[in-house]
């Protein structure tokens, strides 16, 4: 059927902007002439305001383009190179797709479609094997973002930061690194963190692999005021075979670190169908964030002016 939505902003027939799950009983969703010519006034308007809408992945200066209708909430990512942090992403929208839901919010679109499509194909789950998308190349940032409707029906803007691991590594021997800007740019602006631990690795390389997980987590700590952190063991598939001492004073050391120190364990091997690491663990690992970032009673970041939509350095008053 023919017709646009006269939102500029919406992706249907996608996914609608206001959530109906049918785009055309939406009250946005028309073909009359009047909603034609409005929509060509705001197209007009969205050309000159230079925000093209991709569908692909957000860079940096592409934030502007969502964060002038809300005050957005950015989640930091952060993991060493191959500990899982873009399969997540992967297998989130993956269980989304699948009908899966979060406690306090509903989906309600997304302007990056195209990144969370290209990552649900990628992400090939077969009978018994997983095929994976591709690590996440050096010098690469990028946002992955979600509309989400709150049960009163407020609407809040969620990236969900991809970097390369490698970046993350570099900042947490030495923050000034020059080739980890990437790592620096999420530490500052994000108003919460996941905190990937890589349980091949801590079965692999042991005591070393656990030093660099306190390290980042150091790092995390430094400036981190009241933002909260979740630790994943992500390849939870494998924690058994993590040696239990290890698992232990790893556990220990993150909870002196943190406050309010939360964990889970995920995976992407399903053993068992509904599988608990994977189909409900993944999803609540967004979940305990956002509930942390919204019962925390003090913003973290904020507009400071709500006009001037394009600049989200400018726009952001940062309490770093
Ligand atoms: N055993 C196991 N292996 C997994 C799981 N998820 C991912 N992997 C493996 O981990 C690899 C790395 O996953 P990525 O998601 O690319 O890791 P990343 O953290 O994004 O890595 P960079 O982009 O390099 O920083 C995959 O190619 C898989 O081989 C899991 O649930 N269990
Ligand atoms: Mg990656």
């Amino acid at each position: 059927m023919a017709g646009k939505c006269s939102n500029p902003d919406c992706a249907a027939p996608i996914s609608c902007h206001e959530g109906k799950d049918i785009h055309t009983e939406c009250e946005f969703w028309s073909n009359s002439g009047v909603e034609l010519k409005t929509r060509k006034t705001v197209s007009k308007q969205e050309k000159k305001a230079d925000l093209p809408w991709t569908a692909e992945a957000l860079n940096i200066d592409g934030l502007g383009g969502v964060t002038y209708r809300n005050t957005p909430i950015i989640i930091g990512i952060v993991g060493r190179a191959d500990a899982g942090k873009t399969t997540y992403l992967a297998m989130l929208f993956t269980l989304f797709l699948r009908g899966g839901k979060l406690e306090e919010f509903n989906f309600c679109g997304t302007k990056t479609i195209k990144a969370w499509d290209d990552l649900y194909h990628k992400l090939k789950i077969q009978k018994e094997s997983v095929a994976f998308p591709d690590p996440t190349p050096f010098q690469y940032i990028r946002f992955l973002h979600l509309a989400l409707k709150n049960k009163k029906d407020r609407l809040k803007d969620i990236f969900l930061s991809d970097a390369s691991g490698e970046v993350f590594s570099l900042w947490s021997q030495n923050r000034d690194d020059e080739n980890a800007e990437n790592a620096r740019w999420i530490y500052k602006h994000s108003n919460a963190f996941i905190l990937f631990i890589d349980c091949e690795d801590l079965i692999n390389r042991k005591n070393l692999a656990k030093t660099e997980i306190i390290d980042l987590a150091q790092m995390l700590k430094h400036n981190l005021k009241d933002r909260p952190v979740i630790a994943v063991w992500s390849k939870s598939d494998k924690k058994e075979e993590v040696h239990i001492r290890l698992k232990e004073k790893l556990q220990e050391e993150l909870k002196e670190l943190f406050e309010n120190f939360e964990e889970i364990d995920i995976s992407n091997f399903s053993v068992e169908d509904p599988d608990l690491l994977v189909h409900k663990n993944n999803i609540s690992v967004l979940d305990k964030v956002l509930n942390k970032i919204y019962s925390s009673s003090k913003p973290i970041i904020k507009l400071e002016n709500m006009n001037v939509p394009k600049d989200i350095f400018l726009n952001y008053k940062s309490k770093l």
